[in-house]
């Protein structure tokens, strides 16, 4: 359906859903919310999340040189959940963000471990997508939607995640927090607040894919959970955090900017989702690919072009937040 009054930032790829459970080595029941990078032999890799008819998920990697098409998918599983070792890994990982971190010469995944306490945060590193090193839990639950920035602020790394509160204020929130060792964190700080009422990123907000440095700011492209008498509906926003302090929102959109129209995103395991975890951003063209989950059921692709991101993000009459 297109909407003639808006303008439309993110454009489908024609192909989508481009990735679905037909298409893997090995029997799944959903692929879908993939974390993406741009490896430095110029192929984009998605590292999905697979979920097995028990209902417990994984991840494996998936590759391709146009980012789109021709993907050659890992015969086995990636990285398996390790409950004997991580406990809290015991009903599966899900959800993985993929930060290129230059300083460690190392890609970090944070996903989300699901504990029998609730889902939690978890990190490993890898060179390679084949083998990986454990940090383990560095958030305790409720907490998911986590992503490392790429470099160090003062020192410490930081830490974008979304603790979930309960009483009195029954949000979720987008929280900041910093750590020098990648394991231990602290000086948490709110960076984006669930707005309340009939907005459609009342309540409950969360990070999509982890931080696109710009020379304005941080690009933050968020999920917002609109809850409805049919269900919950996922849709995307934008905001921007300063560079040098990210735990200080410039700019923020009013309005969603992606959401739920296809019937692949409306039809599936949980309809009315649009889950991105990955962006690969091309510096020569301008643009960022955004690669979602759609329905908790297929893995879809969208580009948009940084620069209009940035422009709408500045004239459409937003606030400033701080
Ligand atoms: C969120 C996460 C996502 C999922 C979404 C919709 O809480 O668990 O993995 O895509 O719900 O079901």
């Amino acid at each position: 359906m297109t909407r003639p009054h808006f303008r439309e930032l993110f454009h489908r790829h024609p192909d989508n859903p481009i990735l679905t459970a037909i298409d893997w080595p090995y029997p799944a029941n959903s692929v879908f919310n993939p974390g993406a990078t741009l490896l430095q032999n110029g192929e984009t890799l998605l590292l999905a999340r697979v979920e097995d008819r028990r209902g417990i998920s994984h991840l494996t990697a998936a590759r391709s040189s146009d980012g789109v098409t021709n993907w050659r998918i890992d015969s086995q599983p990636t990285l398996m959940p390790d409950p004997e070792k991580y406990p809290e890994e015991i009903w599966g990982i899900e959800d993985p963000r993929i930060t290129w971190v230059e300083e460690l010469g190392r890609y970090a995944i944070t996903y989300t471990s699901y504990s029998t306490s609730g889902p939690l945060v978890s990190l490993a590193l890898t060179s390679d997508f084949a083998a990986f090193e454990r940090a383990g839990s560095v958030m305790p639950p409720e907490d998911k939607d986590a992503a490392l920035f790429p470099k160090r602020f003062n020192g410490f790394w930081g830490l974008l995640h979304r603790p979930s509160a309960n009483y009195p204020s029954n949000k979720a929130n987008i929280w900041l927090s910093f750590s020098d060792d990648l394991k231990h964190w602290g000086d948490h700080c709110v960076t984006l607040e669930a707005r309340r009422g009939a907005w459609w990123d009342a309540n409950k907000i969360g990070l999509s894919p982890p931080p696109i440095e710009t020379p304005e700011g941080w690009l933050i492209i968020y999920h917002g959970v609109r809850s409805t008498p049919s269900g919950a509906l996922y849709r995307l926003g934008l905001a921007l955090l300063d560079l040098d302090s990210p735990c200080r929102a410039l700019w923020r959109g009013d309005e969603w900017v992606f959401g739920p129209t296809q019937p692949y995103e409306q039809i599936g395991d949980v309809g009315g989702v649009v889950f991105p975890c990955g962006a690969v951003h091309d510096p020569a063209a301008g643009t960022l690919r955004i690669y979602y989950g759609a329905a908790d059921s297929s893995i879809a692709v969208a580009t948009a072009n940084l620069a209009d991101l940035l422009d709408w993000l500045k004239s459409a009459k937003e606030h400033r937040v701080s």
